[in-house]
């Protein structure tokens, strides 16, 4: 190496995994990128994305500068100006329209950014609008809301415990490629390779032979849409065959009667004909689940982003509760952060639990779940008159003109409005809508902490990167540009001095939660400003953190940072019923709201499978819709392919590379074709984020090969009643050859 030479230890920032990568630098330059084999959390794994944060970096799309649009062309500005401008432009809106009128959306990325993840609050704040959107409405939120109901808070996710386990039935996600998701679990090949050399079985449920499938011991093809049946099934079989076992959580859990009562009528024999997935073969992993001293069942997207999404994120768990697998060893465990999880908050054992439906949005009248509102409701709420009409948006990192079903029309509600911010890193299908765009960091250049991944991780550790390089010294780090922006909101200008902003309004939270001791905390935390401010703070009062000097022996973010591969804080241990905060102190096994729900699968028990209905897909190289404009991983064979069986592909005329057109009523998409038998017949799989052939964006790379837009097809008003998430899965299309 040379004298400049040297190495910066990041945490990668493009998927839940958050494997730990060395970064090898000389002066400004990115030379290579590895795994960092140290890391206490990763252990040396990384995917081929993790090029692409060179790419990233180097790629003379992205961002550098504001851009303001004059007469509908965007020029280049400086930061003071972008401020100005939104000063100029946000506020008479506010004045005119009310709080109401100005709506945000957080995009995945937020997910993976402190700086925004911490900030955004206060921009909320000061904002004081309802009209809060993200893509968790596409994502998660069923989850969130069963975890909710069931345990108490948002986030109390319990996650396989891998390491240990015997046997995982693995519904609707594909870790293999996504590498994990609401679990942060990365090598999961080498965590599977591992189970199955110990004697352990891993099962997968998914229309699709997929790669995790590839890996697994046994795979069933499901009908898209009708997993709520297959788990029905299996709860039915875990009375019906006696296999209820709560073993330790018979004390912390309420609510075993009513399941029993609710489940009677699903008999697997009755279910087998509507998911596609044989009674005798529900019985057996039912059997297996119960019987397996350790094993857990893990569900994502596929079982989220459907029309039962919410029931089936109860039933999961449900299930890993009547087999007493949560909460033990090998089981579905919960993990427990160093910072920032609700569930080591407060009072342990019992809470205030959540509360949805405080309010409900104006057009369509759907509830808010974790204060947000789904974001199927956007354009509405901006292209339908009436007071409380949105009138201005802020995008952080989001593209939902491609994440959304039905783009074109949140296209043009976008033009609709008075105005627009992006806080984006491209010009892209959402950010050309904007009148301003302020760009963030490469992420080479700002410091992490995974304030949210933490909460979902296999094994508890916490890590700490500091920036690899320097940013320029005009450009702000995003919790300073989102913190502006609240305090332009609040009007206190736009020419405000952050860093005193940031002290006044922590000093504030401090005299709340700490009283008298708020001074001392305050001076304890200096020199620390912003996020990192907010990190030390939340490790040294978290549940590892020395309690500012209470505990000598406990966390700080300096320990942390002395430790650049990470420090390990164990493997996951029972939690039960200390992470509760449910109000009775219990798990609320048979919520009220989901029981009721399960009127509409009675309903739908007799209907018939579609011709043909479409799921998504998720690609290795590709995440969601920003990384396609890195060389290295847009590069190869073409990815945006309608996949479906063979048979299929005879009976409706198609043939390999061969074009098809994709209807579902007056929306159609053209896509090529690939055929395999890794498909259930019946099912056609689309990756979703592409479609970057639409005018005015600057992603020279995408722009080559576009792919088409999945989400131009989904009908935006089809929803999860509970949750409000997006229906991406199990839709009804008619697949035709392109002549
Ligand atoms: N049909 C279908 N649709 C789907 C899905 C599906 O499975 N099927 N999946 C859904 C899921 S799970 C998700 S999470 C959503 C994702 O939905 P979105 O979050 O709306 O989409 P992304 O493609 O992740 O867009 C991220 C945006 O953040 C920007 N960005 C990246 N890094 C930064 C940064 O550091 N700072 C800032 N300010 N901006 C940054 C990118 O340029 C991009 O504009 O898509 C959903 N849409
Ligand atoms: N490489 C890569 N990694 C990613 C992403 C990416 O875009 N690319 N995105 C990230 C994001 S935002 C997320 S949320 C996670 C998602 O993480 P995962 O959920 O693991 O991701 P998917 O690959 O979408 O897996 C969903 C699976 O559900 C199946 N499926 C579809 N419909 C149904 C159904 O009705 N029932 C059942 N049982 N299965 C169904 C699909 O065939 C697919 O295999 O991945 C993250 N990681
Ligand atoms: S799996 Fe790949 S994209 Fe995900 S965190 Fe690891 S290196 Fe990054
Ligand atoms: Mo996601």
């Amino acid at each position: 190496m040379t004298e400049q030479a040297r190495i910066a230890q990041r945490i990668c920032p493009f998927c839940e995994a958050c494997c730990g990568l060395e970064i090898e630098l000389e002066g400004n330059k990115i030379m290579r990128i590895r795994a960092d084999k140290a890391d206490v959390f990763s252990a040396g794994f990384l995917c081929p994305k993790a090029i692409g944060l060179k790419e990233l970096h180097e790629d003379p799309d992205r961002l550098r500068s504001p851009l303001i649009k004059r007469d509908g062309k965007f020029v280049a500005a400086t930061w003071d100006e972008a401020y100005a401008e939104i000063e100029r432009r946000l506020l008479p809106i506010i004045a005119q329209h009310g709080a109401d009128a100005v709506a945000t959306v957080l995009g995945n990325p937020v997910s993976h950014k402190m700086g925004l993840l911490l900030y955004f609050p206060k921009l909320a704040k000061a904002l004081g609008s309802r009209n809060i959107y993200s893509a968790s409405t596409l994502d998660q939120i069923p989850k969130m809301l069963s975890v909710g109901l069931m345990f108490g808070s948002w986030l109390t996710v319990p996650v396989p415990d891998i390491e240990r386990s015997q046997f995982l039935l693995i519904i609707g996600a594909n870790p293999m490629v996504s590498n994990g998701s609401m679990w942060t679990v990365p090598d999961f090949r080498g965590k599977a390779k591992a189970m199955r050399e110990r004697g352990g079985k891993i099962v997968v449920i998914d229309p699709r032979k997929t790669e995790t499938a590839e890996v697994a011991d046994a795979h069933h093809f499901i009908r898209p849409g009708a997993d709520v049946f297959f788990l029905l099934g299996l709860v039915h079989t875990l009375f019906d065959e006696k296999l209820v076992r709560l073993g330790r959580l018979a004390e912390h859990t309420v609510g075993v009667e009513q399941i029993a009562a609710a489940v009677q009528e699903f008999t697997p024999e009755r279910m087998a004909q509507r998911c596609g997935i044989a009674a005798n073969q529900i019985r057996e992993l039912a059997r297996s689940l119960a019987t397996t001293e350790r094993a857990a069942v893990y569900g994502r997207i596929g079982t989220c982003t459907q029309e039962y999404g919410s029931l089936c994120s109860w039933l999961i768990d449900v299930i890993n509760v009547l087999t007493g697998h949560l909460d033990q060893e090998g089981g579905a465990m919960f993990p427990k952060a160093a910072a920032f999880a609700a569930n080591t908050r407060s009072h342990s054992g019992s809470g205030r639990g959540v509360i949805s439906g405080r309010h409900h949005s104006r057009v369509s009248g759907l509830p808010e779940i974790s204060g947000e509102f789904p974001i199927t409701c956007l354009a509405e709420e901006i292209d339908t008159p009436g007071a409380g009409q949105v009138k201005a948006l802020i995008t952080i990192a989001g593209n939902p003109v491609l994440s959304a079903p039905n783009g074109a029309r949140l296209a043009s509600a976008l033009d609709q409005l008075d105005f627009m911010l992006s806080m984006d890193i491209y010009l892209n299908e959402t950010s050309r809508h904007a009148d301003v765009i302020l760009p963030g960091l490469s992420p080479l250049e700002e410091a992490h902490y995974d304030v949210t991944f933490t909460q979902f991780s296999y094994r508890n550790h916490a890590r700490y990167s500091p920036p690899a390089l320097a940013r320029e010294r005009s450009q702000p780090e995003e919790w300073q540009s989102i913190l502006r922006i609240a305090a332009i909101a609040r009007g206190l200008g736009s020419q405000i001095d952050i860093d005193a902003y940031d002290d006044a309004l922590l000093e504030q939270d401090l005299q709340r939660s700490a009283g008298a001791a708020s001074a001392q905390i305050m001076a304890a935390l200096q020199p620390l400003r912003g996020a990192e401010r907010q990190v030390e703070l939340a490790l040294r009062s978290g549940p590892y953190g020395d309690q500012f000097t209470q505990k000598p022996d406990g966390l700080t973010l300096a320990k942390i940072k002395a430790a650049p591969s990470g420090l390990d804080l164990g493997a996951l241990q029972p939690r039960i019923p200390e992470a509760l905060r449910t109000t009775s102190g219990k798990i609320e096994l048979a919520p009220q709201m989901l029981l009721d729900d399960l009127a509409r699968v009675r309903a739908d028990l007799d209907t018939a499978a579609p011709d043909m209905v479409i799921v998504g897909r998720r690609q290795l190289r590709s995440n969601n819709s920003w990384m396609h404009n890195l060389p290295a991983l847009a590069k190869g064979h073409y990815r945006c392919s309608a996949l479906l069986h063979p048979d299929d592909a005879q009976r409706l005329g198609l043939i390999e590379g061969g074009m098809a057109q994709i209807r579902n009523g007056d929306r159609m998409i053209t896509a090529q074709v690939e055929i395999s038998s890794e498909m259930m017949p019946g099912v056609v799989s689309l990756p979703h984020g592409w479609g970057h052939d639409l005018p005015g964006t600057q992603l020279s790379v995408a722009a080559q090969r576009p792919g088409v837009n999945l989400n131009a097809l989904l009908d935006e008003n089809l929803r999860d009643p509970l949750s409000g998430n997006a229906v991406l899965s199990g839709i009804a299309v008619q697949v035709s050859a392109l002549v």
